[in-house]
């Protein structure tokens, strides 16, 4: 099985990277490569990750140790691993809350012969950055993983609480007796389960864009319990404020916060939308035409769209129970418009979409009428 796993250093403050290990051990413990400062550089990496793709599968961590399998691993807690191949995990496999695994497209941890037990891992796809520490900075596209997990002939029953997974061609497999997961979430897999000969409990769990939620191998014995579908706007698998159905349809990552700027116009992603509900202005636009830039309204903190008409009646005195009306715009770009006649109830007024001419029903009683448009 050819594959890596890149165990990253945790961030440290300044940016400086973890030394790299002054040896490492390969399979069968013999020491097999060195890189003294492959880290320091994004080149110098590429030539560490060269030499695991023309040597033995297996992990890459902060150093590189070259296995094709590893026992009684546990996966460390703010920690993020690049899973490149196929790895094989035996003896007892551990995901501690908060690890991180990021998958590429050939990447799958099999679990075979052993137990596995954990909470709260996220696993995902290489170029997610909204978990982790980046190991790809390539753009996102597609889904990602062979399968994220598959089980093979473990003992004991898995339970597994708090998992996500997102971006997976298929995010688990098993050929075991039963696999048990808690509070798990699903985000935009194309597959969630793959089974042969075996039973799910998938308790309170949810999942959103997954076209295939479960494929039976061609038997019967595929039992899921307690697998529910949410709408994507009830998840923000990444805590940024953005729903994971806004970051899907609008961005196709999770990588875009409120604070960064999808488009690179200048304008944050949750200033723009929430002025404008889409992303098509820009930061040199004026979008209301009063001389200052978007840009300049964003930095300042007004309003792009600050909208200052009047209202015109052809005349003061009608005869009729309708007065046309026509709105004279001086500046901004409304989007509804509201009448009230004789009432100054504001919060009650009903709004439609904006009409620069329209007419005011008056009623039919004489008099004198008082008549707000906004
Ligand atoms: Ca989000
Ligand atoms: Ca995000
Ligand atoms: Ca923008
Ligand atoms: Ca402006």
């Amino acid at each position: 099985m050819h594959s890596s796993l890149e165990k990253l250093p945790e961030r440290v403050a300044g940016g400086a990277p973890e030394s790299p290990a002054k040896s490492v051990l390969g399979r069968g413990g013999s020491i097999v490569r060195q890189f003294a400062g492959a880290r320091e550089t994004n080149g110098a990496r590429f030539v560490a990750m060269n030499e695991v793709a023309g040597q033995r599968p297996g992990f890459v961590m902060d150093f590189i140790v070259v296995l094709n399998s590893a026992s009684n691993f546990t996966f460390d807690d703010a920690t993020t691993y690049h899973v490149t191949g196929n790895v094989w995990m035996t003896g007892n496999t551990v995901f501690e809350a908060g690890t991180v695994l990021k998958f590429s497209t050939g990447g799958k941890v099999s679990l075979y012969d052993g137990t596995v037990s954990g909470a709260g891992a996220i696993l995902t796809s290489e170029h997610d950055q909204s978990a982790g520490e980046s190991v790809n900075s390539g753009s996102q596209s597609g889904r990602y993983g062979v399968s994220y997990l598959s089980f093979y002939y473990i003992h004991a029953k898995p339970t597994l609480s708090n998992f996500q997974f997102r971006f997976a061609n298929e995010a688990v497999e098993s050929y075991t007796d039963e696999v048990y997961f808690y509070n798990a979430r699903f985000v935009a897999c194309d597959r969630a389960i793959a089974a042969y000969y075996t039973a799910w409990e998938l308790a309170y769990s949810t999942y959103c864009v997954v076209p295939t939620t479960f494929y039976d191998y061609g038997n019967s014995a595929l039992t899921v319990t307690g697998f529910f579908w949410e709408d994507c706007q009830y998840f923000d698998s990444d805590a940024d404020g953005f729903s994971d159905g806004f970051e899907l349809t609008h961005f196709g990552t999770f990588n875009q916060t409120p604070a960064t700027d999808y488009d690179g116009d200048g304008l944050a992603n949750g200033w723009e939308w929430d002025h404008f509900g889409t992303f098509s202005q820009n930061g040199s636009g004026d979008y209301d035409q009063d001389g200052w830039t978007n840009l300049q309204e964003q930095n300042a903190g007004s309003d792009p769209n600050s909208i200052v008409f009047d209202p015109q009646f052809a005349d003061d005195h009608f005869s009729g129970n309708t007065a046309g009306f026509t709105v004279d715009l001086r500046k901004g770009v409304p989007a509804s418009i509201a009448i009230l006649v004789d009432s100054s109830n504001f919060a009650g007024a009903a709004w439609n979409p904006y009409v620069a001419n329209g007419s005011v029903s008056l009623g039919g009683t004489d008099g004198g009428k008082q008549v707000w448009i906004g």
